[in-house]
């Protein structure tokens, strides 16, 4: 599928998807954020696809917030619209059965901070600079950054990012717990690449489970969490990817794994 916004680049089982409207530093308009939805549907259904990096093009944004040139006139019930746009996409991004990564190269702002959150892996380049400004323009974070920021970093964090609307450099941002790792930048992509292919070389059942479980059992109390652990193990003996691993370590050889 063709996108005005998006690349993708689909290699060894890797999908690189970047946001690209560098005029506007990758902000997000209402058509970027319809294809971000696209794209996750498209990738979904490819089989060839397991995993995602997510990035942004040219040198200085990672994707520097939602188009405020197009937020600016809004009414309240186009604003209320503009959310339920991006929330569809993030979920979107969010739900996928596969790992996706954020490789951050450059500003994560508002909604760009939001796209990165919707991830499930988040590294920055040094000179990524992290924040929620929405407040100095008298908005909120409107697609689901308040709850995902929330769940990563504590309530009392948050509210500190999300009141003040302080910008944030990438060693800040993961001392906080916002990133998992800060690269030298030309270093980013290698590193996202390198992360995605050791879980390539893992069982995709198992990973999307994993993934599943995670997200799921997080907003979950632990007794009904546990509950769903159990039933996805006993679901994994089902497959042929765990014969083929338990029986391939017990040969001491290589597995292969097909997915079912
Ligand atoms: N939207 C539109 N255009 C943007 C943009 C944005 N978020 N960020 C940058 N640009 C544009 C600039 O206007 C400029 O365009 P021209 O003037 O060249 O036409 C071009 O990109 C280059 O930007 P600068 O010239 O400003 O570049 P600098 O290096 O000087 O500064 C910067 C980089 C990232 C510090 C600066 O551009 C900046 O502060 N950008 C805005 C960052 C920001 O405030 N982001 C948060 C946006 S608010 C909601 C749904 C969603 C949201 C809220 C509510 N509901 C519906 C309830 C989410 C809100 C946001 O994300």
């Amino acid at each position: 599928m063709g996108y005005e916004n998006l690349k993708v680049e689909i290699a060894g089982g890797i999908a690189t998807v970047t946001v690209d409207r560098p005029k506007a530093l990758n902000a997000l308009n209402s058509q970027t954020l319809r294809e971000v939805a696209a794209v996750a549907a498209e990738l979904e259904a490819n089989p060839a696809v397991r995993a995602l990096i997510l990035t942004g093009g040219g040198e200085k944004a990672f994707v520097a917030g939602a188009d405020i040139s197009e937020m600016a006139g809004f009414t309240s019930e186009q604003g209320r619209a503009f959310s339920a746009v991006g929330h569809k996409a993030f979920a979107a991004l969010e739900a996928l059965p596969f790992p996706t990564i954020a490789a951050i190269n450059g500003f994560a702002l508002g909604g760009g901070l939001e796209l990165a959150l919707a991830c499930d892996l988040l590294y920055a380049s040094e000179k990524a600079k992290l924040g929620f400004p929405e407040a100095s323009l008298a908005v909120i974070p409107g697609f689901g950054g308040t709850q995902r920021l929330t769940r990563l970093v504590g309530k009392q964090r948050a509210k500190e990012l999300v009141l003040t609307g302080d910008r944030i450099d990438a060693a800040k941002a993961r001392e906080y717990g916002l990133l998992l790792e800060v690269l030298p930048a030309d270093q980013l992509m290698a590193h996202c690449r390198a992360v995605a292919e050791r879980i390539l070389k893992n069982g995709p059942v198992a990973v999307a489970q994993g993934k599943r479980l995670i997200e799921q059992g997080a907003d979950l109390d632990l007794g009904a969490a546990n509950a769903l652990e159990q039933q996805a193990f006993g679901v994994m003996f089902g497959t042929r990817d765990q014969k083929e691993g338990m029986e391939a370590f017990l040969a001491k050889r290589p597995a292969s794994y097909e997915g079912r």
